[in-house]
């Protein structure tokens, strides 16, 4: 490492004094002007761990569903998967140290991560549609090009499209090819050649309107469509020529206000789809007879997919298993419609797609979601070859076709992370082969009323949790109140956690209906405000 280079061109990206970072949920968040010392780290960082892991590195520059004037980024590791939990320490050390200790964070950083320096390393990076992401990610390129990384620029992509990439190129082109047009083929012709078996069903069935979120979904969906025309035609709605990204749209907004976004033209019935700001969520939703708004949310869509992937694998009757993967946030609803009805088993974890990707694992075939809309399915190498090997081999028609449909989807889920662009041609499949309306798809359950809140405190930290963050552990008594709350109300639930990506303070609540949901909320809310240190004003009923 040329140490005396690194501390030059650190100086031109030097650190605020006093600023500390966490890498939380999804890597660094904050506001777009302080995060420019942190790119540059990053790009070092994703050096030293791509000659670690002899592997190409992802780096994407994006913030989500955050304001256009917050920016972030996150480190992808070779399979595609989230920065290993011990590389998030480092990150953490890497981005924090002042700048007359950074050589010397550098260097341990290397020797206690073992990294062979003499390695070479490459970083591919991708950047979101925010004003600040091109000049971020030039940051970037700099700390890879100090320490002698190689790299290459995508420029503006999804973060599922560059977890794609990293997956690509670190499976010498197996998995697909490393370029945008890679995959829009991949995923196009597995859309196609899945909806075949579809009997033909009306225009209006065919046609989705879709919230961009004015972010990259627009950009790319727009290049995409024409590749999958026959099969589905997509409308685009907040596709960034006028209104602000994630700004009263998007499928943050969506979920969380449990209202359409704005800028899109919703007539009764029709299926209406939400992505976010990087184009790793989707929710979908519609207006009834009566103008009601009903959400479908990635609970539903978790239902939905497990349900119809439980046909073809009872039909090539082979015993692989199948497990859902929740987290806390998942409706109550939900989590019994699967374990009473479809009897999958389901697990929760910690809230985090790296947490649920984890446990998916652990399945020849995972299906995780987190409510938000952030999901996808896992299949095990296992499970994929034995699924290739009999839509081959088998003789009966009809199960060769079972299998031969598992193939497709196998190749149309984005197996390196959840992907808005991926789940909406997957679900779109499916409605269509199963002849389904949104409404008969959103009637597998109903949802029990429910509600999210924000607390602000001074230290979130003083909350610690458990059991999958659905207990309290500190600062005492909190359960405890929490516990008592919620005996007040029929089929209720109430958790609180400190938020990884915002400095808040995060309560859910759900109860038997929406007055109870809400009251439950509030009654938290103030619980959290009074026993863990609440600042500003008190929280207030009423929504
Ligand atoms: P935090 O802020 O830790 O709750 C939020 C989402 C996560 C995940 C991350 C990353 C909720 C309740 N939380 O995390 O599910 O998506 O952002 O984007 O939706
Ligand atoms: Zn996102």
């Amino acid at each position: 490492m040329d140490l005396d280079a690194v501390t030059k061109q650190s100086a031109l990206h030097a650190k605020p004094d006093g600023l500390t970072l966490q890498y939380g949920t999804a890597g660094f968040r904050t506001k777009a002007e302080h995060l420019d010392h942190v790119m540059f780290r990053m790009g070092l960082l994703a050096v030293l761990r791509s000659k670690q892991t002899k592997s190409t590195i992802g780096v994407m520059v994006t913030a989500s569903h955050n304001p256009e004037e917050d920016n972030g980024v996150k480190l992808v590791d070779p399979l595609g998967e989230m920065l290993a939990p011990s590389w998030e320490d480092h990150a953490t050390c890497l981005a924090n140290a002042e700048e007359q200790d950074l050589p010397r964070v550098l260097v341990d950083i290397g020797e206690k991560a073992a990294v062979n320096l003499h390695q070479d390393a490459f970083v591919v990076i991708g950047r979101d549609t925010r004003p600040s992401s091109e000049k971020l990610s030039q940051s970037v390129i700099d700390g890879v090009t100090v320490l002698g990384g190689q790299f290459h620029d995508y420029g503006l992509l999804t973060t599922p499209q560059l977890h794609y990439m990293v997956y690509c190129r670190n499976t010498s082109g197996q998995y697909g090819k490393a370029t945008i047009e890679g995959y829009y083929q991949k995923l196009s012709a597995a859309f196609v050649e899945l909806t075949k078996q579809a009997s033909c069903s009306g225009d209006d069935q065919r046609t989705l309107k879709v919230d961009c979120a004015n972010g990259i979904g627009a950009l790319k969906l727009r290049e995409m469509k024409h590749y999958f025309s026959q099969g589905l035609s997509v409308q685009l709605f907040n596709d960034g020529t006028k209104g602000k990204l994630n700004h009263l749209c998007g499928a943050d907004f969506v979920k969380s206000h449990q209202k359409p976004p704005q800028g899109i033209e919703m007539k009764s019935h029709e299926r209406c789809c939400s992505f976010d700001g990087d184009a790793d969520r989707i929710v979908y939703y519609y207006h009834d007879a009566d103008g009601q708004f009903h959400l479908v949310d990635g609970d539903k869509i978790a239902a939905l997919i497990s349900s119809f992937l439980k046909e073809p694998l009872l039909e090539i009757g082979d015993s692989l298993s199948l497990g859902v993967v929740q987290t806390a946030y998942a409706n109550g609803s939900s989590t019994r419609y699967l374990e009473e009805v479809m009897k999958v088993p389901v697990y929760c974890t910690k809230t985090g797609v790296k947490h649920l990707h984890h446990k998916a694992q652990e399945f020849d075939i995972g299906v995780y979601f987190e409510a938000n809309g952030h999901g996808t399915v896992l299949f095990s190498k296992a499970a994929e070859m034995k699924i290739k090997q009999l839509a081959k081999e088998l003789e009966e028609d009809k199960k060769r076709k079972a299998a031969k449909m598992l193939e497709n989807v196998i190749d149309l889920f984005n197996q390196a992370t959840g992907d808005a662009i991926s789940d909406m041609l997957v679900i779109e499949a499916i409605l269509a082969l199963k002849g389904l309306t949104v409404q008969q798809w959103d009637a597998l359950y109903t949802d029990l009323p429910n509600r999210q809140l924000k607390v602000k405190v001074a230290d979130r930290q003083v909350i610690s949790t458990t059991d999958a963050e659905r207990q309290a552990v500190t600062p005492p008594g909190l359960q405890e109140a929490i516990n008592e709350l919620v005996k007040k109300y029929r089929l209720s639930r109430a958790f609180v956690r400190p938020s990884g990506t915002e400095d808040i303070v995060r309560v859910y609540a759900e109860a038997d209906s929406q007055e109870n949901a809400d009251s439950l909320a509030y009654e938290v809310s103030l619980a959290v405000f009074q026993l863990a240190g609440g600042i500003g004003e008190r929280p207030q009923p009423g929504f």
